[in-house]
């Protein structure tokens, strides 16, 4: 009995596992990622991540955080200009309207990455939006100096 138990629930968190990987893979339909690149920053500065968002439904959606098994933390930025210094500003979260794209670019939107360990030669970040919906994404790894 006492070694059936963790085998049941090994079962039930299987079976809970794959329905989150269905509804990911279901929502991964309402967006399209594309051209995403990560910089890692020097030594321990933190790096950034770039890439065409597109909202493909029909109703706006909002991207709330952002989290990777490699980063202690992931935020959102945009660059503001203020007394004609550019600087950057952490957003609560990012709206895209229905059937739009957002760009995330140098000097514009961004993801600010936070104590990335770079264990292994990838690195994947998944997105989370107001609907609990999700998609997960692995954007190619560019050093600085490097185009
Ligand atoms: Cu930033």
């Amino acid at each position: 009995m006492y070694r059936i138990l963790p085998l049941i629930l090994v079962f039930f968190l299987s079976l809970s596992g794959a329905t989150i990987v269905s509804k990911a893979n279901a929502d991964a339909n309402s967006f399209s990622i594309e051209d995403a690149v990560f910089r890692p920053g020097i030594s321990d500065r933190p790096g950034v991540v770039f890439f065409k968002l597109s909202n493909i439904s029909d109703k706006d959606k909002t991207l709330i955080s952002a989290q990777s098994t490699s980063a202690k933390k992931i935020e959102i930025h945009t660059h503001d200009m203020k007394n004609g210094v550019m600087r950057m500003r952490r957003l609560d979260a990012l709206t895209i309207d229905a059937n739009t794209s957002v760009h995330l670019k140098p000097h514009g939107l961004h993801l600010m990455v936070f104590g990335y360990t770079a264990s292994e030669d990838e690195m994947s970040i998944t997105l989370h939006f107001e609907t609990e919906e999700q998609i997960t994404f692995t954007p190619e790894i560019v050093s600085y100096g490097a185009k």
